[in-house]
Protein backbone atom coordinates (compact mmCIF):
# COMPACT_ATOMS: atom_id res chain seq x y z
CA UNK A 1 0.00 0.00 0.00
CA UNK A 2 3.06 2.31 1.26
CA UNK A 3 4.62 1.85 -2.88
CA UNK A 4 1.73 2.75 -4.16
CA UNK A 5 0.96 5.64 -2.34
CA UNK A 6 4.51 6.74 -3.29
CA UNK A 7 3.97 5.57 -6.96
CA UNK A 8 1.04 7.67 -7.02
CA UNK A 9 2.42 10.63 -5.86
CA UNK A 10 5.38 10.61 -7.91
CA UNK A 11 2.73 10.38 -10.41
CA UNK A 12 0.99 13.48 -9.57
CA UNK A 13 4.15 15.29 -9.16
CA UNK A 14 5.52 14.09 -12.67
CA UNK A 15 1.96 15.46 -13.93
CA UNK A 16 2.40 18.81 -11.94
CA UNK A 17 6.06 20.20 -12.08
CA UNK A 18 6.50 18.11 -15.33
CA UNK A 19 4.98 19.96 -17.90
CA UNK A 20 5.80 22.20 -20.70
CA UNK A 21 3.54 24.06 -22.12
CA UNK A 22 5.32 24.29 -25.90
CA UNK A 23 5.37 23.09 -28.69
CA UNK A 24 8.99 21.58 -30.57
CA UNK A 25 10.23 19.69 -33.41
CA UNK A 26 12.16 16.54 -33.60
CA UNK A 27 14.63 15.52 -36.27
CA UNK A 28 14.68 11.55 -36.56
CA UNK A 29 16.97 10.19 -38.47
CA UNK A 30 15.04 7.37 -40.72
CA UNK A 31 18.45 5.65 -42.68
CA UNK A 32 21.47 6.68 -43.12
CA UNK A 33 21.94 4.81 -46.85
CA UNK A 34 25.35 2.78 -47.67
CA UNK A 35 24.75 1.06 -50.80
CA UNK A 36 22.36 1.70 -54.14
CA UNK A 37 21.49 4.86 -55.42
CA UNK A 38 20.98 6.85 -52.25
CA UNK A 39 24.66 5.90 -50.83
CA UNK A 40 25.83 8.66 -48.93
CA UNK A 41 22.41 10.03 -48.33
CA UNK A 42 20.52 10.30 -45.11
CA UNK A 43 16.71 10.43 -44.70
CA UNK A 44 15.00 12.51 -42.09
CA UNK A 45 11.90 12.81 -40.25
CA UNK A 46 10.19 15.87 -39.21
CA UNK A 47 7.70 15.76 -36.17
CA UNK A 48 6.11 18.21 -34.49
CA UNK A 49 6.06 17.65 -30.29
CA UNK A 50 3.28 18.45 -28.56
CA UNK A 51 2.91 18.80 -24.47
CA UNK A 52 -0.56 16.99 -24.47
CA UNK A 53 -1.60 13.87 -26.30
CA UNK A 54 -4.26 15.85 -27.64
CA UNK A 55 -3.06 18.44 -29.58
CA UNK A 56 -3.87 19.03 -33.02
CA UNK A 57 -1.68 20.37 -35.52
CA UNK A 58 -3.90 22.27 -38.56
CA UNK A 59 -1.77 23.49 -40.70
CA UNK A 60 2.21 24.35 -41.40
CA UNK A 61 2.18 27.70 -43.15
CA UNK A 62 4.69 30.58 -44.55
CA UNK A 63 4.19 33.72 -45.65
CA UNK A 64 6.01 37.16 -46.05
CA UNK A 65 5.62 37.96 -42.62
CA UNK A 66 6.11 34.25 -41.23
CA UNK A 67 8.51 32.62 -43.46
CA UNK A 68 8.62 28.96 -44.16
CA UNK A 69 12.19 27.09 -45.60
CA UNK A 70 12.78 23.84 -45.81
CA UNK A 71 16.15 23.55 -46.95
CA UNK A 72 19.30 21.46 -47.65
CA UNK A 73 22.76 22.13 -47.83
CA UNK A 74 23.28 20.09 -51.08
CA UNK A 75 19.92 19.27 -52.56
CA UNK A 76 16.67 16.90 -51.59
CA UNK A 77 16.07 13.73 -53.50
CA UNK A 78 12.90 13.12 -55.17
CA UNK A 79 11.79 9.70 -56.99
CA UNK A 80 10.26 10.19 -60.19
CA UNK A 81 7.57 8.39 -59.17
CA UNK A 82 7.12 10.27 -55.56
CA UNK A 83 4.80 13.17 -54.27
CA UNK A 84 4.81 16.12 -52.62
CA UNK A 85 2.43 14.87 -50.09
CA UNK A 86 3.70 12.03 -47.72
CA UNK A 87 -0.58 11.19 -47.76
CA UNK A 88 -0.19 10.46 -51.60
CA UNK A 89 2.73 8.21 -51.41
CA UNK A 90 1.62 4.14 -51.95
CA UNK A 91 3.93 1.45 -49.99
CA UNK A 92 2.97 -0.76 -52.65
CA UNK A 93 5.66 0.19 -54.95
CA UNK A 94 8.06 -0.07 -53.02
CA UNK A 95 9.03 -3.38 -53.51
CA UNK A 96 9.12 -2.60 -56.98
CA UNK A 97 11.25 0.84 -56.26
CA UNK A 98 12.84 0.81 -53.02
CA UNK A 99 14.00 4.29 -53.24
CA UNK A 100 11.11 5.29 -53.58
CA UNK A 101 10.42 4.62 -50.06
CA UNK A 102 12.72 7.76 -49.22
CA UNK A 103 11.12 9.92 -51.50
CA UNK A 104 10.86 13.91 -49.95
CA UNK A 105 7.59 15.04 -49.01
CA UNK A 106 5.63 16.68 -46.50
CA UNK A 107 2.37 15.81 -44.29
CA UNK A 108 0.43 16.13 -41.58
CA UNK A 109 0.72 12.69 -40.28
CA UNK A 110 0.68 10.59 -42.87
CA UNK A 111 3.62 8.48 -44.76
CA UNK A 112 0.97 7.02 -46.63
CA UNK A 113 -2.90 7.14 -48.23
CA UNK A 114 -5.30 7.83 -44.92
CA UNK A 115 -7.59 5.15 -43.21
CA UNK A 116 -10.88 5.16 -41.58
CA UNK A 117 -10.55 8.69 -39.53
CA UNK A 118 -8.05 10.02 -41.21
CA UNK A 119 -7.53 12.74 -43.86
CA UNK A 120 -4.83 14.01 -45.90
CA UNK A 121 -3.92 17.85 -46.36
CA UNK A 122 -4.99 19.69 -48.60
CA UNK A 123 -2.51 22.29 -50.31
CA UNK A 124 -3.55 26.25 -50.36
CA UNK A 125 -4.02 27.37 -53.78
CA UNK A 126 -0.58 27.96 -56.06
CA UNK A 127 1.01 25.82 -53.72
CA UNK A 128 4.91 26.36 -54.67
CA UNK A 129 6.24 23.04 -54.80
CA UNK A 130 7.68 22.47 -57.81
CA UNK A 131 11.00 23.52 -56.99
CA UNK A 132 11.31 20.94 -54.03
CA UNK A 133 9.43 18.20 -56.30
CA UNK A 134 12.47 18.98 -58.71
CA UNK A 135 15.12 18.78 -55.67
CA UNK A 136 15.10 22.22 -54.51
CA UNK A 137 14.52 24.07 -50.87
CA UNK A 138 10.73 24.68 -50.22
CA UNK A 139 10.52 28.33 -49.74
CA UNK A 140 7.25 30.34 -48.95
CA UNK A 141 8.22 33.63 -47.83
CA UNK A 142 5.85 35.71 -50.29
CA UNK A 143 2.63 38.14 -49.44
CA UNK A 144 0.84 34.77 -51.11
CA UNK A 145 1.81 32.50 -48.56
CA UNK A 146 1.25 28.64 -48.75
CA UNK A 147 0.33 26.00 -46.46
CA UNK A 148 -0.93 22.37 -46.15
CA UNK A 149 -3.51 22.14 -43.92
CA UNK A 150 -6.30 19.85 -42.65
CA UNK A 151 -9.80 20.87 -40.70
CA UNK A 152 -11.16 18.97 -38.07
CA UNK A 153 -9.78 16.46 -35.27
CA UNK A 154 -12.76 15.18 -34.73
CA UNK A 155 -12.27 13.21 -38.77
CA UNK A 156 -8.16 13.79 -38.51
CA UNK A 157 -6.74 11.51 -36.09
CA UNK A 158 -2.94 11.87 -38.11
CA UNK A 159 -3.48 15.75 -36.57
CA UNK A 160 -3.88 14.91 -33.32
CA UNK A 161 -0.52 13.99 -31.48
CA UNK A 162 -1.24 10.64 -29.72
CA UNK A 163 0.46 9.28 -27.22
CA UNK A 164 4.03 9.35 -28.37
CA UNK A 165 2.84 13.28 -28.10
CA UNK A 166 4.12 13.98 -31.66
CA UNK A 167 2.91 14.51 -35.68
CA UNK A 168 5.09 13.79 -38.68
CA UNK A 169 5.25 16.94 -40.65
CA UNK A 170 7.99 15.97 -43.50
CA UNK A 171 10.94 13.05 -44.86
CA UNK A 172 13.84 14.80 -46.29
CA UNK A 173 16.53 12.68 -48.22
CA UNK A 174 19.54 14.72 -48.91
CA UNK A 175 23.33 13.75 -48.72
CA UNK A 176 23.80 17.52 -47.42
CA UNK A 177 22.68 19.08 -44.04
CA UNK A 178 19.02 19.57 -43.86
CA UNK A 179 18.13 23.40 -42.26
CA UNK A 180 15.16 25.27 -42.28
CA UNK A 181 12.47 26.93 -40.31
CA UNK A 182 7.93 26.05 -40.32
CA UNK A 183 5.14 28.01 -38.71
CA UNK A 184 2.53 25.56 -37.49
CA UNK A 185 -1.27 26.12 -36.19
CA UNK A 186 -1.89 24.17 -32.98
CA UNK A 187 -5.28 23.36 -31.36
CA UNK A 188 -4.73 23.00 -28.07
CA UNK A 189 -5.98 19.93 -26.91
CA UNK A 190 -8.14 19.93 -30.47
CA UNK A 191 -9.48 22.85 -29.47
CA UNK A 192 -10.40 24.86 -32.36
CA UNK A 193 -10.65 28.01 -30.18
CA UNK A 194 -7.77 27.77 -28.11
CA UNK A 195 -4.57 28.14 -31.27
CA UNK A 196 -1.09 28.30 -30.38
CA UNK A 197 0.92 29.23 -34.01
CA UNK A 198 4.86 29.08 -33.36
CA UNK A 199 7.98 29.21 -35.33
CA UNK A 200 9.89 25.90 -35.23
CA UNK A 201 13.51 25.74 -36.42
CA UNK A 202 15.85 22.59 -37.15
CA UNK A 203 19.12 22.46 -38.36
CA UNK A 204 20.19 18.67 -38.65
CA UNK A 205 19.42 16.73 -36.37
CA UNK A 206 18.98 19.33 -33.84
CA UNK A 207 14.81 20.52 -33.82
CA UNK A 208 13.50 22.63 -31.31
CA UNK A 209 13.27 21.55 -27.46
CA UNK A 210 11.65 24.06 -25.69
CA UNK A 211 11.16 22.55 -22.43
CA UNK A 212 13.92 22.07 -19.99
CA UNK A 213 14.98 24.09 -16.77
CA UNK A 214 15.10 27.38 -16.88
CA UNK A 215 15.82 28.63 -14.21
CA UNK A 216 19.39 29.95 -14.21
CA UNK A 217 20.92 28.80 -10.60
CA UNK A 218 19.82 25.39 -11.47
CA UNK A 219 22.54 22.48 -12.14
CA UNK A 220 20.98 21.74 -15.28
CA UNK A 221 19.66 25.18 -17.03
CA UNK A 222 18.97 25.08 -20.10
CA UNK A 223 19.88 28.00 -21.89
CA UNK A 224 18.07 27.08 -25.09
CA UNK A 225 14.65 26.11 -23.30
CA UNK A 226 12.26 28.73 -23.02
CA UNK A 227 9.36 26.88 -21.30
CA UNK A 228 10.33 25.09 -17.80
CA UNK A 229 9.24 21.48 -17.85
CA UNK A 230 9.49 21.27 -13.91
CA UNK A 231 12.88 19.47 -14.51
CA UNK A 232 15.65 21.82 -12.86
CA UNK A 233 17.84 20.66 -9.87
CA UNK A 234 19.12 22.58 -7.63
CA UNK A 235 22.27 22.00 -5.07
CA UNK A 236 22.36 18.99 -3.21
CA UNK A 237 22.24 19.11 1.08
CA UNK A 238 25.20 21.17 1.90
CA UNK A 239 26.54 21.19 -1.12
CA UNK A 240 28.12 24.76 -2.65
CA UNK A 241 28.31 23.35 -5.96
CA UNK A 242 26.57 21.25 -8.70
CA UNK A 243 29.45 19.06 -8.13
CA UNK A 244 28.41 18.24 -4.85
CA UNK A 245 31.30 20.13 -3.49
CA UNK A 246 31.07 21.84 0.29
CA UNK A 247 32.52 24.59 1.81
CA UNK A 248 36.28 23.75 2.74
CA UNK A 249 37.21 25.72 6.37
CA UNK A 250 38.65 28.58 4.28
CA UNK A 251 34.77 28.83 2.86
CA UNK A 252 35.74 27.93 -0.62
CA UNK A 253 33.69 25.68 -2.25
CA UNK A 254 35.58 22.39 -3.14
CA UNK A 255 38.94 24.36 -1.65
CA UNK A 256 41.71 22.45 0.10
CA UNK A 257 41.19 23.87 2.84
CA UNK A 258 43.74 25.76 4.99
CA UNK A 259 46.66 24.81 3.24
CA UNK A 260 48.55 27.84 2.43
CA UNK A 261 51.33 29.41 4.77
CA UNK A 262 48.84 31.74 6.55
CA UNK A 263 46.18 29.27 6.35
CA UNK A 264 43.72 30.13 3.90
CA UNK A 265 46.08 32.24 2.11
CA UNK A 266 49.77 32.48 1.21
CA UNK A 267 52.13 35.66 2.88
CA UNK A 268 50.30 38.86 1.03
CA UNK A 269 52.77 40.46 -2.00
CA UNK A 270 55.41 42.99 -0.11
CA UNK A 271 54.12 41.68 3.17
CA UNK A 272 56.54 39.10 5.29
CA UNK A 273 54.38 37.67 7.80
CA UNK A 274 50.84 36.65 7.96
CA UNK A 275 50.29 39.30 10.55
CA UNK A 276 50.55 42.05 8.18
CA UNK A 277 53.95 43.16 8.92
CA UNK A 278 56.47 44.20 6.47
CA UNK A 279 60.34 43.94 5.95
CA UNK A 280 61.96 47.43 7.61
CA UNK A 281 65.03 49.08 6.49
CA UNK A 282 67.38 46.79 7.98
CA UNK A 283 65.40 43.70 6.50
CA UNK A 284 63.71 42.88 9.89
CA UNK A 285 60.38 41.66 9.53
CA UNK A 286 58.13 44.02 11.72
CA UNK A 287 60.83 46.36 12.56
CA UNK A 288 60.52 49.88 12.50
CA UNK A 289 64.03 51.21 11.17
CA UNK A 290 62.88 53.38 9.03
CA UNK A 291 66.09 54.27 7.33
CA UNK A 292 69.44 52.75 6.14
CA UNK A 293 70.54 55.04 3.54
CA UNK A 294 74.22 53.79 4.04
CA UNK A 295 73.26 50.35 4.12
CA UNK A 296 75.58 49.85 7.00
CA UNK A 297 73.14 47.69 8.79
CA UNK A 298 73.10 50.26 11.58
CA UNK A 299 69.60 52.23 11.45
CA UNK A 300 70.34 55.40 10.73
CA UNK A 301 68.45 57.10 13.69
CA UNK A 302 70.88 55.83 15.90
CA UNK A 303 73.78 55.12 13.01
CA UNK A 304 76.59 57.98 14.25
CA UNK A 305 77.74 58.35 10.67
CA UNK A 306 75.51 57.85 7.75
CA UNK A 307 77.84 57.53 5.05
CA UNK A 308 81.88 56.58 5.71
CA UNK A 309 84.66 57.64 7.80
CA UNK A 310 87.38 59.36 5.31
CA UNK A 311 91.01 58.29 6.32
CA UNK A 312 90.74 61.13 9.01
CA UNK A 313 88.47 59.58 11.07
CA UNK A 314 85.95 62.08 9.83
CA UNK A 315 82.36 61.24 8.77
CA UNK A 316 81.88 61.69 5.36
CA UNK A 317 85.07 64.65 5.76
CA UNK A 318 87.11 65.66 2.67
CA UNK A 319 90.51 63.48 3.75
CA UNK A 320 93.69 63.94 4.21
CA UNK A 321 94.14 67.67 2.43
CA UNK A 322 95.09 69.71 5.26
CA UNK A 323 98.82 71.16 5.74
CA UNK A 324 99.59 68.21 8.19
CA UNK A 325 97.28 66.15 6.16
CA UNK A 326 94.34 65.95 8.68
CA UNK A 327 94.72 69.07 10.22
CA UNK A 328 96.43 72.57 9.52
CA UNK A 329 100.06 73.11 11.81
CA UNK A 330 98.74 74.21 14.70
CA UNK A 331 98.72 77.36 16.18
CA UNK A 332 101.93 78.59 17.44
CA UNK A 333 103.68 75.57 16.05
CA UNK A 334 106.02 76.27 13.06
CA UNK A 335 105.36 72.87 11.81
CA UNK A 336 103.71 69.43 11.76
CA UNK A 337 105.83 67.90 14.32
CA UNK A 338 104.94 70.76 17.20
CA UNK A 339 107.67 72.31 17.37
CA UNK A 340 108.31 76.14 17.79
CA UNK A 341 110.27 78.92 16.73
CA UNK A 342 113.69 79.20 18.72
CA UNK A 343 115.14 82.31 19.98
CA UNK A 344 117.23 82.59 16.87
CA UNK A 345 113.91 82.04 14.34
CA UNK A 346 114.72 78.37 13.70
CA UNK A 347 111.92 76.16 13.64
CA UNK A 348 112.50 73.54 16.34
CA UNK A 349 116.05 74.73 16.57
CA UNK A 350 118.48 74.26 19.68
CA UNK A 351 118.20 77.96 21.13
CA UNK A 352 121.12 80.61 21.36
CA UNK A 353 123.34 77.56 22.59
CA UNK A 354 126.76 78.93 19.78
CA UNK A 355 129.78 80.95 20.83
CA UNK A 356 127.88 84.02 19.61
CA UNK A 357 124.28 82.60 20.55
CA UNK A 358 122.35 82.05 17.00
CA UNK A 359 125.93 81.01 15.84
CA UNK A 360 129.52 80.11 15.97
CA UNK A 361 132.15 82.87 15.35
CA UNK A 362 132.83 83.28 11.20
CA UNK A 363 135.58 81.72 10.07
CA UNK A 364 138.02 84.15 9.98
CA UNK A 365 136.98 85.80 12.68
CA UNK A 366 138.19 85.76 15.87
CA UNK A 367 135.41 86.87 17.89
CA UNK A 368 131.84 87.66 17.71
CA UNK A 369 131.87 91.15 17.36
CA UNK A 370 132.35 91.59 13.70
CA UNK A 371 132.83 95.00 12.89
CA UNK A 372 134.82 96.18 15.81
CA UNK A 373 136.62 92.70 14.98
CA UNK A 374 137.60 94.23 11.38
CA UNK A 375 138.00 97.58 12.21
CA UNK A 376 139.33 97.60 15.35
CA UNK A 377 140.78 94.05 16.67
CA UNK A 378 143.47 92.01 14.46
CA UNK A 379 143.35 88.26 14.10
CA UNK A 380 145.13 88.16 17.44
CA UNK A 381 142.48 89.65 19.10
CA UNK A 382 144.72 92.03 20.57
CA UNK A 383 142.86 95.60 20.85
CA UNK A 384 144.03 97.90 18.80
CA UNK A 385 144.10 102.16 19.10
CA UNK A 386 140.88 102.53 17.17
CA UNK A 387 142.77 106.37 15.94
CA UNK A 388 145.54 104.21 14.50
CA UNK A 389 144.74 100.59 13.59
CA UNK A 390 142.52 101.68 10.90
CA UNK A 391 145.09 102.49 8.95
CA UNK A 392 147.28 99.92 10.10
CA UNK A 393 145.50 97.63 9.02
CA UNK A 394 144.74 99.19 5.53
CA1 LIG B 1 8.45 13.96 -53.24
CA1 LIG C 1 73.00 53.34 8.64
Amino acid sequence: MRLFITALVCLITFSVFGQCEAYGLDVDVVMEHTTGDLAGLTTYRLYVTTPHTDDFLSAVYGDSDYQLNISSSTSFYQHFAGNFLGSSMNPGFYSSFPELEYDSWVTIGLDEGPDAGEAPPSLSPSFPFAEFENGGNLEINDAIGGSWFVFDAATTSNGVSGADQRILVAQLTTEGTPFGAIWVQMYNHSDNTDITRVELTFNGTTGTDPCGCTDMTACNYDASATDDDGSCIGLANGACDCDGNVLDECGTCGGPGAIYECGCADIPEGECDCDGNQLDALGECGGDCAADEDADEICDDVDECVGAYDECGVCNGPGSVYECGCADISEGDCDCEGNVLDECGTCGGPGAIYECGCADIPEGECDCNTLYTTLFIDCECEQLDPATSLYLKL
